[in-house]
């Protein structure tokens, strides 16, 4: 749906240095200074999805940092996991009149009126990790972000490999990101598109477990369940895999061994999973999208043309990278 070139963003980027402190962060219905305020400083509106996984925390700290240390001033909001909040952030923000306006959406669709609202205002609104579905590209500057379909791609590309040989059925659970969301969206059909070229491949039961553990636990208790022969779990992230884990140890079933585990994100708690072969291939998605997204801000209010579309640039972990990953790993 979206463009798809631009600039492939160097990790090293990513890795730009973070200050400590938190002055930075701010309810989006607090007041404060305006963006056409005394000062020079530049007012960025962050609305951000919540604080449903390991990711979504380090997301928050990557982007409370690096504007500190870029001097901007954040005006930040938490929505949650509901779309109303977020919505009403963007109009809130859009009253303060601060410069710029990022945000990770909660869901794909759905954001063409407010989205015109700060079109007229003259705000320029970026993207923040996630994708909207609207086809007006006018609506936002640019959007950052990981590509979640070539993630879901990586995850197959791997099954098939790891079964490379084998005629036996393979039967797969699925463990979706919340409904409607981009990365729940995309990891899902680029896992689908790589796998059906071979029919062994079975995705017998799929479901939201809502990007959390929680969920995810109480979601693979049910497939245990109901599902009398399970080879392989995908859940589109670490968090939901970390949940199930937990379900299929308590099924007296070995995690990593009895039922092969994928999943996404590369946090470090996953990371420790996969390092004790209780998961065995992580797609990472990196979090650390702060810095660059403070540089875009700048330009955005600068006026300055900036592209259209901002990939970041992520790999992959077997148990073995992860052993030699872990003692570096930011989040
Ligand atoms: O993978 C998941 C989080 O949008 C990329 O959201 C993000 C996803 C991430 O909750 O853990």
């Amino acid at each position: 749906m979206l463009r798809r070139l631009s600039l492939a963003v160097a990790g090293g980027l990513l890795l730009t240095s973070a200050v400590a402190g938190c002055g930075a962060s701010d309810e989006a219905g607090s007041g404060g200074n305006s963006g056409g305020g005394g000062d020079d400083k530049i007012t960025l509106g962050f609305s951000q999805v919540g604080a449903e996984s390991g990711w979504r925390t380090a997301n928050t700290k990557s982007v409370q940092e690096s504007a500190a240390s870029a001097g901007i001033d954040l005006k930040f909001s938490d929505a949650q996991g509901k779309q109303e909040n977020q919505i009403k952030a963007i109009r809130n923000f859009i009253t303060q009149r601060v410069d710029v306006i990022a945000f990770s959406p909660v869901v794909e669709s759905g954001w063409g009126t407010v989205l015109k609202e700060a079109k007229d205002a003259n705000i320029p609104v970026i993207l923040t990790d996630r994708a909207i579905d609207d086809p007006d590209t006018t609506l936002y500057k640019t959007f950052i972000g990981s590509d979640f379909v070539e993630e879901g791609k990586k995850a197959g590309q791997w099954l098939v490999k790891e079964y490379e040989g084998k005629s036996d059925p393979v039967n797969i659970v699925e463990l979706q990101g919340s409904p409607g969301a981009a990365p729940a969206n995309d990891r899902k059909s680029g896992f689908a598109e790589v796998i059906k070229a071979d029919p062994k491949f079975k995705v017998v039961a799929s479901q939201t477990g809502q990007f959390t553990r929680t969920d995810g636990k109480a979601v693979m208790e049910t497939f245990l369940k109901s599902q009398p022969d399970i080879d392989v779990l995908y859940a589109h992230n670490d968090d939901m895999g970390l949940g199930a884990i937990e379900a299929i140890e308590a099924a007296g079933k070995k995690p990593g061994t009895d039922i092969k585990i994928i999943t996404v994100d590369a946090v470090k708690d996953g990371m420790t999973a996969l390092s004790e072969n209780k998961i065995n291939f992580i797609v990472e998605c990196s979090p650390l999208l702060g810095p660059q997204l403070m540089d875009l801000v700048k330009k955005a209010k600068g006026g300055e043309t900036i592209p259209q579309r901002v990939i970041t640039k992520e790999t992959t972990f077997t148990p073995e990278q992860a052993k030699e990953a872990l003692p570096s790993r930011q989040y």
